[in-house]
């Protein structure tokens, strides 16, 4: 049976890309990030990616990217399935975090979505 790859090209329903590396036995992948979207004029730039998955035919994984261009970071959580026509999906849940200058603004420093990856063809 055809297993889920999680290592290449992905697009998100933003348009954003995420490239997946060599993807150890062991569990552990890098990549890249270029996001589509941004809240703030800084120029969006590429930034790296780093992820734990287990393999198996429909995996669940991990990632977290540190963006280049904002003092912010987002994980993502989620798992790839094969859909009926047994093409790669991955459904993901993500939290955005970024830096507030103190603690009483910690009520507002995270946000919270899902982003649907397909395969770049
Ligand atoms: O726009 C974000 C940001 C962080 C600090 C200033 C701007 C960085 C880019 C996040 C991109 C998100 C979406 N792209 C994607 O592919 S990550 C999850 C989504 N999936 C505005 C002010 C504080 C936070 C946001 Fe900011």
């Amino acid at each position: 049976t055809k297993e889920c790859n999680l290592q290449g090209q992905w697009r998100n329903n933003l348009g954003s890309n995420l490239t997946v590396n060599s993807v150890t036995k062991g569990g552990r992948f890098t990549g890249a990030y270029m996001t589509a979207v941004s809240s703030v004029d800084a120029k969006i730039v590429e930034s790296a990616l780093t992820g734990f998955w287990k393999p198996s035919e429909q995996p669940i994984f991990g990632f977290a990217v540190k963006w280049a261009f904002s003092d912010s970071l987002t994980v993502w959580a989620g798992q790839c399935f094969l859909n009926d026509q047994k093409e790669e999906i991955l459904h993901t849940t993500w939290l955005l975090r970024s830096k507030q200058d103190n603690e009483q603004d910690n009520w507002k420093a995270t946000r919270i979505g899902v982003d649907v990856f397909t395969r770049l063809k």
